[in-house]
């Protein structure tokens, strides 16, 4: 199959911090592999490969001991590769599905005992048609009971609109990738101010990860970093990290996933911090039982 996005990092650098025992990688992808699980019709690009095996090696290198998978657009709302690798996982694994209003009540069942604890909806323009918010609404209503929160992820031009309705969902609520808003505008662009102030609402959580997404100035995204640290000085029991591998629609500076790690050192300069981060807020969402 032909991709149409850049391949991962083919040799990633060992960390120089190490990270404290039980650390989760609380947003990464497996994609494939296509021959096996083939991607979404719908989907808006193609990934290379990307399968369980190679995270894992990854993650031993990287000193990461638990993993959130988060599906992801191009296998659409067949949640099979993620299922089969958590499956796979002894129990270290965990998943984030995506899915849609017809779901019945036992195949939600189903996801619960497959590792699944939240579901995510898509609001960002270069992956297609956004979720129809009286259908999340729908499920969020439905996946509450089952202890699970929903992973909302839109480019920072919807926060104004979103952000009224997000707040009349009775659940906990993940904000991927620091709400997308762009490093270069700095801390008075009105996006940031919006989300620090959805972030004031405990219903809310925030992933400190995409720093190579919203940076402007590319690697070692010295931009991006200020935001990450003051949402983690700001929210630390609601602050959530991962490494986003294998990055995809990364178009160019490809992330070196060790590189990542060690922004952590600045991103969350205090030790009790970084276990918040990396170790007690994961356990909560996503090894609660
Ligand atoms: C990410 C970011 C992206 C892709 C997806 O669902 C997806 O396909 O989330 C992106 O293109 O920015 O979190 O993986």
């Amino acid at each position: 199959m032909r991709h149409d996005n850049l391949p991962f990092h083919p040799d990633p650098s060992v960390p120089a911090l190490a990270l404290p025992e039980g650390a989760c990688d609380a947003h990464c992808h497996v994609f494939g592999p296509a021959a096996q699980f083939p991607f979404a019709p719908e989907r808006t690009y193609t990934p290379v490969d990307a399968p369980w095996e190679v995270l894992q090696a990854l993650h031993a290198r990287l000193g990461l001991q638990r993993t959130v998978l988060v599906q992801a657009s191009c296998h659409g709302r067949d949640n099979a590769a993620m299922l089969d690798a958590i499956a796979r996982s002894g129990g270290t694994c965990r998943g984030v599905a995506m899915t849609g209003p017809e779901i019945g009540d036992a195949e939600l069942d189903r996801l619960h005992a497959g590792g699944v604890r939240g579901l995510r909806f898509n609001f960002v323009t270069h992956l297609g048609a956004d979720a129809d918010f009286d259908a999340v609404a729908g499920l969020c209503a439905r996946i509450a009971p089952l202890g699970w929160h929903a992973v909302v992820h839109f480019d920072a031009d919807r926060l104004e609109t979103l952000a009224p309705v997000l707040k009349t969902l009775d659940l906990p609520l993940v904000i991927d990738h620091m709400g997308r808003v762009d490093a270069s505008k700095g801390f008075d662009q009105p996006a940031w101010g919006m989300l620090l102030d959805l972030m004031e609402d405990p219903r809310f959580w925030v992933k400190v990860c995409g720093a190579e997404r919203i940076t402007r100035a590319g690697p070692p995204y010295a931009d991006a970093v200020p935001f990450a640290r003051e949402l983690v000085a700001r929210f630390p029991d609601r602050v959530l990290w991962g490494t986003d591998w294998p990055h995809p629609n990364i178009r160019k500076d490809m992330p070196d996933d060790g590189l990542l790690v060690d922004l952590l050192a600045e991103i969350a300069p205090d030790p009790a911090a970084l276990r918040r981060l990396l170790v007690e807020n994961p356990t909560r969402l996503y090894w609660a039982d």
